[in-house]
């Protein structure tokens, strides 16, 4: 048994292992409306759309260097204040860095981002002061008339809060990789940049893709292999079953083969016993 919990610890490890190596999360949180999607859309894509379509959860990925090394940003663009709880706290358990989003023409956004934070600080406890967090006064293009908190009670609001500020436009791309490289460059643990090695970008980004895909294959295989054993498990049963009908109708005979039928299953069992232990864990 002990054997056995320990193969599937292993197992499950070296599933998860290229996510968590790998990663560097950022989890952008705001009320619906204040240009979340449009900040990560113009980092991302470098486009802007006028018309406002409401988002579920995407995450989005880009190839950034990690101590020198190349590793995944990704970047969680959430539903605003209508999330999921669960969803909620599991995106702010999992985040490495945080991106609170208001509209500068709305002091209500900005107000609605008290809970979150109360939250992010709440879920990560002592480790909040080595988290990047950056508060974002977002649609800094509009005109004056429409503003409803100054550039002063952004900063005043950050200072509060201890994390940093800034005000940006994803539509006219104030601000948007400033908004990126700063919260990357307050991450103290590790040495995250935006910019990859230059002599070695294009060869990095290709043998990051090839790992990607390499890891994404292997997880497939994996997944794959332990399909057709549940599969073959079954049939085996059903084999057994099958056979032992027959033996017990053949009678006296019977059930020395019945012994030998189970002794036979023996290592196929292992095998699956393994995997039940798996599908529960999991
Ligand atoms: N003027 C202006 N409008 C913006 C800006 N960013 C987003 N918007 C608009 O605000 C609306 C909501 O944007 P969206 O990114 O969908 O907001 P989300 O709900 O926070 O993801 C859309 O109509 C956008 O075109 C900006 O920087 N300036
Ligand atoms: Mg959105």
């Amino acid at each position: 048994m002990g054997e056995m919990d320990r193969n599937n610890k292993k197992i499950l490890q070296n599933i998860k292992m290229p996510e968590q190596s790998n990663d560097y999360r950022v989890v952008v949180f705001g009320a619906g409306g204040v240009g979340k999607s449009s900040l990560v859309l113009r980092f991302i894509k470098g486009t802007f759309r006028e018309s406002y379509i409401p988002t579920i959860e995407d995450t989005y990925r880009q190839v950034i260097s990690c101590n020198k090394n190349i590793c995944t940003l990704q970047i969680t663009d959430t539903t605003g204040s209508h999330q999921f709880p669960a969803m909620q706290r599991l995106s702010i358990t999992k985040g490495h860095a945080f991106i609170l989003v208001y509209s500068v023409c709305s002091k209500q956004s900005l107000e609605e981002l008290r809970p979150i934070w109360s939250l992010i600080r709440e879920l990560k406890g002592e480790e909040i002061s080595q988290i990047p967090v950056m508060l974002v006064g977002n649609k800094c293009d509009e005109s004056e008339d429409l503003r409803e908190v100054t550039n002063i009670e952004g900063q005043t609001e950050a200072a509060t809060w201890g994390v940093s500020f800034m005000e940006t436009s994803a539509k006219e791309n104030h601000n948007v990789t400033e908004l990126f490289q700063e919260l990357l460059n307050m991450e103290k643990n590790r040495n995250v940049s935006l910019q990859l090695d230059g002599k070695n970008k294009k060869k990095n980004k290709k043998k990051m893709m090839k790992e990607q895909a390499k890891e994404e294959k292997l997880l497939k295989e994996k997944k794959e292999k332990q399909m057709q054993r549940e599969k073959e498990k079954g049939k085996e049963k059903d084999k057994d079953k099958e056979k032992q009908t027959k033996e017990k109708d053949k009678g006296k005979e019977g059930k020395d083969k019945a012994g030998a039928g189970n002794a036979a299953q023996a290592p196929a069992g292992e095998g699956s016993g393994t995997l039940k232990e798996k599908c529960k864990v999991m």
